[in-house]
């Protein structure tokens, strides 16, 4: 079966033609025209270690070669047009961003083994025909919690290139809780300083200096995902308290914190106190000033020692504070809780199917990125017997992870408010990268999938057959993706590297 028919996220249209397979040889040149530059080298940095070829990145189009246009067509800006014949492949876009995604599906069309790291033998065959794609949803998102355990801007980056891959364009990073604070901010120094020094388990832990997170920032630019930081207040901030103790009611500093938890919130920031709505000004200042993209995430879930009436006084002080620094503002669904003006953007992880807060508000404009936590969460566990991980929403397999559709998970939800959908990785129990591999994949594609690809392409038995043949791609990039016994995975062939 041709590789056209394989690609994740399933394309709007793919239409193979096993006549017209086009083969990457010694000669080939990538052509990059009309600020294609940028994208045409990523591509060339994917293609030449497994094939040894100079593949250069060209302004002059040639024939037998792999050419990126954008032609400012009035089409979405994401999507793209993908034509292999024998004699060259086209991709067309509106922008950069549908180039790139265009370049995802190209590598999937190549085989498994241009993957690898090392030269191989080949041949470099990618397989011919058409696909014209664009993605269903704006927001195709991945949260790593790099507090619970803290993972390396190496480690992160590995992240950014893996779920790249995938289309996914939204990397939430959860940067601070209970357990650490993990972003340098200059005007509360010790944030970081203390509170950044320990993780679940107590080992050391670490944070990002601002530098470090920039540049962070920008390499995630170059694979088109969009950073969106999130300081969780007024709950899970043990650290902050720890660091600076008169943000506590009592001014008593607590111990830092290096337990699990519980799942419903233990700490607070004093909502009565002056101080706290200068540290949460003054933070997401800095932070805004680190972050090219739009939004910022400012938690507020699980809020239990926050009393009612200052949780809500805290909502309605701290929104147009954080808005004033150009911001749209992202908040757990329990923001909705407060009034809320229907700029800000609620993320759903609920368990059940109906919750009607989110329903009314969604319906008064605010926008919803879905994470039910019963299918999109990458922190339960596929099976009983998966080492790490939480069961408290259930198992979930990959049949979970893609058995659901983003604009029926919540009752009544309008389906203008879906902005689309987001897998968060939660890591109390994942204290490895490894483990963050194994949790994240293959689930994350599914997930991906449903922001990506239209609803009419939502076929279990297509997508079990197309992500079968993700496994050998997935292990020639070293990725310890768990081998989920409900999909057929296709064996790497020897030969092929
Ligand atoms: C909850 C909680 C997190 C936990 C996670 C574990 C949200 C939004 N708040 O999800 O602090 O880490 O569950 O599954």
């Amino acid at each position: 079966m041709s590789r056209m028919l394989t690609v994740v996220p399933a394309p709007v249209s793919a239409q193979p033609r096993p006549d017209a397979d086009f083969e990457v040889d010694a000669s080939t040149a990538i052509v990059a025209v009309d600020g294609a530059g940028p994208v045409a080298e990523y591509l060339a940095g994917i293609l030449r270690p497994a094939t040894g070829y100079a593949l250069p990145v060209v302004a002059d189009s040639r024939p037998g070669s792999i050419t990126l246009t954008i032609d400012g067509g009035d089409g979405d800006p994401a999507g793209y047009r993908l034509d292999v014949e024998r004699t060259g492949v086209a991709l067309r876009a509106a922008g950069a961003a549908g180039l790139f995604a265009g370049v995802q599906t190209l590598r999937q069309l190549l085989p498994p083994a241009i993957e690898a790291a090392a030269r191989g033998s080949g041949p470099w065959t990618v397989a011919g025909g058409h696909v014209a794609d664009r993605p269903r949803y704006a927001h195709r998102g991945v949260m790593l919690d790099v507090v619970r355990h803290f993972f390396t801007i190496a480690e992160v980056r590995r992240f950014i290139d893996l779920v790249a891959q995938y289309k996914v364009n939204v990397l939430h990073l959860h940067l601070s809780d209970d357990q650490a604070w993990r972003l340098e901010i200059r005007r509360w120094p010790r944030l970081t300083g203390h509170g950044g020094s320990t993780q679940v388990g107590g080992g050391p832990g670490g944070f990002y200096t601002q530098e470090q997170f920039r540049d962070l920032v920008a390499y995630a630019a170059s694979r088109h995902i969009t950073v969106i930081p999130e300081l969780d207040v007024p709950g899970h901030t043990t650290a902050a308290l720890a660091s600076y103790p008169e943000l506590t009611c009592d001014g008593v500093e607590p111990p830092l914190f290096t337990a699990i938890g519980n799942a419903t919130g233990f700490s607070s920031l004093c909502t009565d106190k002056e101080v706290t709505y200068r540290f949460v000004d003054e933070v997401f200042a800095e932070v805004a000033a680190l972050t090219p993209g739009g939004f910022l995430h400012i938690g507020t879930d699980e809020t239990h020692a926050t009393p009612e009436e200052g949780y809500l006084r805290f909502v309605e002080r701290v929104l147009p504070l954080v808005g004033r620094h150009g911001k749209t503002v992202i908040g757990w669904q329990e923001v909705l809780r407060a009034a809320v003006p229907p700029s800000v953007v609620a993320q759903y992880w609920g368990r059940g199917t109906d919750d009607a807060t989110v329903a009314a508000a969604a319906a008064r404009g605010n926008p919803v990125i879905l994470s039910p936590s019963k299918s999109a969460y990458l922190d339960m566990k596929y099976t009983e017997e998966t080492p790490i991980g939480f069961k408290w929403a259930g198992y979930v397999d990959v049949d979970k992870a893609y058995g659901w559709d983003p604009e029926t998970v919540v009752e009544g939800l309008p389906p203008s408010a879906v902005l689309g959908v987001e897998a968060p990785l939660w890591t109390e129990t994942v204290e490895r990268f490894d483990q963050v591999e194994y949790m994240t994949f293959p689930r994350l594609p599914a997930i991906a999938e449903l922001g990506w690809s239209p609803r009419s392409t939502h076929d279990w038995p297509d997508f079990r057959r197309r992500l079968a043949a993700h496994g050998p791609r997935l292990a020639v990039q070293g990725v310890n993706f768990h081998r989920s016994a409900l999909i057929p995975w296709e064996e790497q062939i020897p030969w092929e590297g």
